[in-house]
């Protein structure tokens, strides 16, 4: 005998990494940034704030170069629901590639938050300040040169031996990507959707 369809657990979205929690699927009408930062799963989040601006980016919600949406749709839900599209076994190359770099932009804006296409000293430095703030036993002065040594590593990496006389003046989208090479970002960015099979368990 069939059981009553409301025995049966619907597949839900599990959170996405570091914590944050799927916004309702149903979002029909706008989401404003307040709604995100009462989830009650971001609270601990480090990075709320950047990640709640995420959500509200003009540049992710491919709406203008720079500034934040007062308020989002569903449609916008789904724009940026794709950044975290998995890498699917159909895809060829070239859209491996694509979703790759797509992946790659949205992390960029999380560090560039002024929108002027190079994440500066002080904005990695407010990342993993951010980053770090969770952890007692780091002290702001550690956090800050975790960020100065990244930040050299990256120059060495994009512009390679530096004169004494010459400042790197931070990390636009083409170092980002330099950065990143051969770092799997495909696996660490995305959402998994419960298949199916989920519904085998309702009978
Ligand atoms: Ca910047």
């Amino acid at each position: 005998m069939v059981p009553p369809a409301r025995a049966c657990l619907p597949p839900r979205v599990p959170p996405l990494p570091g914590s944050l929690p799927a916004p309702p699927p149903a979002a029909a009408q706008g989401e404003s940034k307040e709604h995100f930062n009462n989830v009650p799963d971001l609270e601990l989040n480090p990075i709320r704030s950047k990640i709640v601006r995420a959500f509200f980016d003009n540049r992710n919600l491919r709406k203008g170069p720079s500034g934040l949406a007062d308020e989002i749709n569903f449609e916008d839900f789904l724009t940026i629901m794709a950044y975290f599209q998995p890498i699917d076994v159909t895809m060829d190359e070239e859209q491996v590639q694509l979703c790759r770099k797509e992946k790659l932009r949205f992390l960029f804006h999380m560090y560039d938050s002024d929108s002027d296409g190079r994440i500066t000293l002080e904005e990695y430095r407010n990342v993993v300040e951010e980053l770090l703030s969770g952890n007692p036993h780091i002290e702001k002065e550690s956090a800050r040169s975790i960020a100065d040594g990244a930040m050299m590593e990256a120059a060495s990496v994009c512009v390679g031996q530096m004169e004494p006389d010459q400042v790197y003046e931070g990390i636009t989208f083409d170092d980002f990507l330099k950065i990143w090479q051969g770092i799997d970002i495909e696996t660490k960015m995305h959402i998994r959707f419960l298949n199916m099979e989920t519904m085998a368990l309702c009978h």
